[in-house]
């Protein structure tokens, strides 16, 4: 199959009006920061229309996206989120804004009230996600006008990273070996990705172990761009079965169907222990705990999930007792992590799963499913489309392993793909955006791919639109400051 080309069509005209425009990276980071307004919830932001509450990785991406332009937004982003926080660690993976939009499962059905851990005054779910928001808070430091609230920002936020990551290594690993496990697709922030095929098909939910229920997702998006009825009620069975259990982890992990070492999960996670490890060091604590804990995911990543037919780690299915048979892009993670050695590094990048797309005339980025594998659907959610946050990931790796190059071009194929706005996710065949538009999480990764791209190469980002405060507030293109 040849490689889809997105920038021909544009050039022919094929896409829309939306890609006419060619805004200069200033105009491109004013409009990013314009779609985090409008997602703005007045305390923390929502991803977008269809996702009306605060959602763990999008915040960590938002606040990350936020932090050369509003140290204060930032902090208050990450501060919303962690507000949702159990008294066992776990960052939910959704907090709830009450009142706000309609989507399913609710507070309502979630019912954490359930579990003693659970926060009293907050809503939230009862799941995870993965865990970026340690890198979030160093990023934050790094890039704030304001070093001293930064660090005093860090002080107020360390304990808590600290709880979320001691939950995620006594509650989620097992017999020591430092691998995570994620009991819900929606723990893995890839929802339908095929990754989880085998393990959904084997649950086999009766309808009496389906709690009623009636999704809100296809009213407001295209069902044919969203997960099937099939794997919802996989979705909402897995959480009625958490939900009997009253949250108790040490129960779920004894009796959930569904339990998945992911790769994209664990690398993440290894990264923001380093990440925990230098913000320990700037507040002038002990590193070593952190660095301990990274190293052991990292070698058990290496050791356990690697395959030397594919160049690429693939996920370990803990009830079927196999690794995954489904490949992707998100198996590139260890690169962003640091854990292969240069030599698979190499290996790794030469293939690229398999799932490289060209978009316009210099830039690229990797889909969700390898363009040749028979299940490609370019629109449909996890199952082909280009998603920014495995692209983001993708890119630092390509810079820490010594390829700026490869780096710079993946960054410009996410680049043209948001001059069209910044949606859920792109067709890689004709790179028009999909699933939900103006969506803060694209936004605000796009802030920071913007902010890299003026680390490495000193791009112009600042113009007349957007100017930095002194007081290390910003002014966005609305003329507000914060
Ligand atoms: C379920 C909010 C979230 C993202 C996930 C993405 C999607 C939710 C959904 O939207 O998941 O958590 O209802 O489909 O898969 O990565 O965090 O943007």
């Amino acid at each position: 199959m040849a490689k889809p080309r997105v920038g021909s069509l544009m050039s022919e005209g094929v896409l829309d009006g939306r890609t006419e425009l060619r805004p200069g990276v200033g105009e491109l980071a004013g409009r990013a920061l314009e779609v985090l307004e409008a997602n703005w919830l007045g305390h923390g932001t929502r991803p977008s229309r269809l996702y009306p509450h605060q959602w763990s990785w999008d915040s960590a991406c938002i606040a990350m996206g936020y932090a050369r332009w509003n140290q204060a937004r930032a902090e208050t982003e990450l501060r919303s989120l962690f507000a949702g926080q159990w008294s066992n660690g776990l960052v939910p993976h959704i907090v709830f804004a009450e009142g706000n939009g309609r989507y399913f499962p609710g507070p309502d059905f979630w019912q954490t009230e359930r579990s003693p851990e659970a926060p009293a005054n907050v809503k939230t779910s009862g799941i995870a996600q993965p865990p970026l928001h340690a890198t979030a808070a160093l990023r934050l430091y790094r890039l704030s006008a304001d070093r001293k609230r930064a660090t005093a920002f860090l002080a107020e936020l360390a304990p808590k990273l600290h709880a979320w990551h001691s939950y995620l290594y006594r509650e989620r690993t097992r017999s020591g070996e430092g691998l995570v496990e994620i009991w819900h697709p929606w723990e893995s922030g890839m929802d339908n990705s095929p990754l989880w095929d085998e393990a959904l098909a084997r649950l086999a939910p009766t309808e009496a172990q389906i709690p009623p229920y009636q999704r809100v997702d296809i009213e407001l998006a295209d069902p044919t761009e969203r997960p099937t009825d099939a794997e919802y009620d996989r979705y909402v069975y897995l959480v009625g079965l958490f939900r009997e259990l009253d949250y108790r982890a040490d129960r779920i992990q004894d009796e959930t169907p569904f339990a998945v070492q992911s790769v994209l999960f664990n690398s993440l996670l290894v990264q923001a222990n380093l990440d925990l490890a230098e913000i320990a060091r700037v507040l002038g604590d002990d590193p070593e705990p952190f660095e301990a804990w990274a190293e052991q995911t990292a070698a058990a990543l290496d050791a356990r999930l690697w395959s030397e037919v594919d160049a690429l780690y693939v996920d370990y299915d803990l009830e079927g007792e196999a690794h995954v048979e489904a490949r992707s892009a998100a198996g590139l993670a260890p690169l962003y992590a640091g854990v292969p050695t240069p030599e698979r590094a190499g290996q790794m990048i030469e293939r690229l799963a398999g799932s490289r797309v060209e978009v316009g005339a210099a830039g690229w980025a990797v889909t969700s499913l390898p363009p040749d594998d028979p299940g490609f659907q370019p629109t449909r959610y996890w199952r082909g489309p280009v998603w920014p946050i495995l692209n983001w990931v993708l890119q630092r790796g390509l810079d820490r392993y010594g390829y700026p190059l490869l780096a710079a071009e993946l960054r410009q194929g996410l680049i043209e793909l948001s001059r069209g706005g910044f949606w859920e996710h792109y067709s890689p065949v004709t790179g028009a955006g999909h699933g939900g538009e103006s969506f803060a999480w694209t936004a605000g990764l796009m802030l920071d791919i913007l902010s890299i791209e003026h680390e490495t190469k000193g791009a112009r980002m600042e113009d007349a639109e957007i100017a930095l405060g002194a007081d290390g507030t910003s002014m966005s293109s609305h003329g507000r400051r914060e």
